[in-house]
């Protein structure tokens, strides 16, 4: 476990390395633009979905230097989320990761742009890599978009705002958790096995783990916004009206974290003694305590 702790951080380092933005147009009237991209994009995230598409990608011997550009899109896109996630009209939150949200600091017209510029970004990145060719970077990009768009995050956000309260079903949840949050992971882990020529049976457990293990984080962030602090969980917390502990109770969010884990495991039991760094990222994911 030591040694896999130590080859997270250092594929998180890796990341970072990579991970870069700054504007073409060097113009000073975009100065506060570009600060506010910054501010939010390089804060401390613990960067899993990049790290994640790193690792399924070596399931299928994908070098790393060919999902660099799909590894930044991911994290472009989560940051956008969590920009737009944050404003007053959404979910109204005063603190991310460790720091104000970027509109209470940079206005929420700049929030905004920040974040339809980053998303947009996201796919620029994709489709200007010359590690990847015309057919990997256009399959990329539809399964980004589809995440994104009406089939994924934003029709995830928007039952989210619309249709969660205590007296949701728990379709209505199940929803919500696989469209906002596992959607990202999924496609991560569809576009690494695209890229590695997976077959169809290896694609389907990927992607089975993706959903599963991103249900279980997301219901994992409901339980630490419901007994974390601030300070602990490096955002705002508190039980809002789509939260699992809030709609179901502690008990049973617990058991579906469990139940979740225990799903994503055995659709990767296929791959062996192949599947131990999986593994063990989804055994780190679910004990983390941000
Ligand atoms: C513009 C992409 C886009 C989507 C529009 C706003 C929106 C629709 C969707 C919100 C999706 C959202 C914020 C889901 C929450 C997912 C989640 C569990 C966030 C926390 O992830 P961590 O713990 O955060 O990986 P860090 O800060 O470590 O990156």
């Amino acid at each position: 476990m030591k040694e896999f702790l130590k080859y997270l951080s250092d594929t998180r380092d890796d990341f970072d390395r990579t991970l870069s933005f700054s504007l073409s147009d060097k113009n000073e009237l975009l100065t506060g633009l570009e600060e506010s991209v910054n501010y939010s994009l390089f804060s401390k995230g613990k960067r899993i979905r990049p790290v994640f598409c790193f690792l399924v990608g070596e399931l299928f011997n994908v070098p790393r230097e060919k999902l660099k550009s799909v590894a930044c899109a991911l994290e472009m896109i989560h940051t956008s989320s969590l920009i737009l996630d944050d404003l007053p009209c959404m979910d109204d939150s005063k603190m991310r990761r460790g720091q104000p949200a970027n509109h209470l600091v940079h206005g929420q017209d700049v929030a905004l742009l920040s974040s339809i510029g980053l998303l947009t970004e996201a796919y620029k990145i994709v489709a200007d890599d010359v590690e990847l060719a015309d057919e990997e970077k256009l399959e990329a990009i539809r399964l980004l978009a589809n995440t994104v768009g009406f089939g994924g995050m934003v029709a995830g956000q928007y039952v989210d705002l619309k249709f969660s309260d205590k007296n949701a079903r728990s379709e209505v949840m199940e929803f919500i958790h696989n469209h906002k949050t596992a959607s990202l992971f999924v496609s991560a882990a569809s576009i690494a096995a695209h890229i590695g020529k997976a077959s169809d049976p290896e694609k389907e457990a990927v992607e089975s783990y993706a959903r599963n293990l991103g249900f279980a984080f997301q219901v994992l962030d409901d339980i630490l916004d419901f007994k974390g602090s601030q300070e602990e969980v490096r955002k705002s917390v508190g039980l809002d009206k789509g939260n699992v502990v809030y709609l179901s109770g502690i008990e049973r969010a617990m058991e579906l974290v469990e139940e979740h884990t225990r799903k994503a495991f055995e659709s990767i039991e296929i791959f062996n003694n192949r599947n131990e760094k999986l593994l063990l990222l989804g055994k780190i994911l679910l004990n983390r305590k941000t």
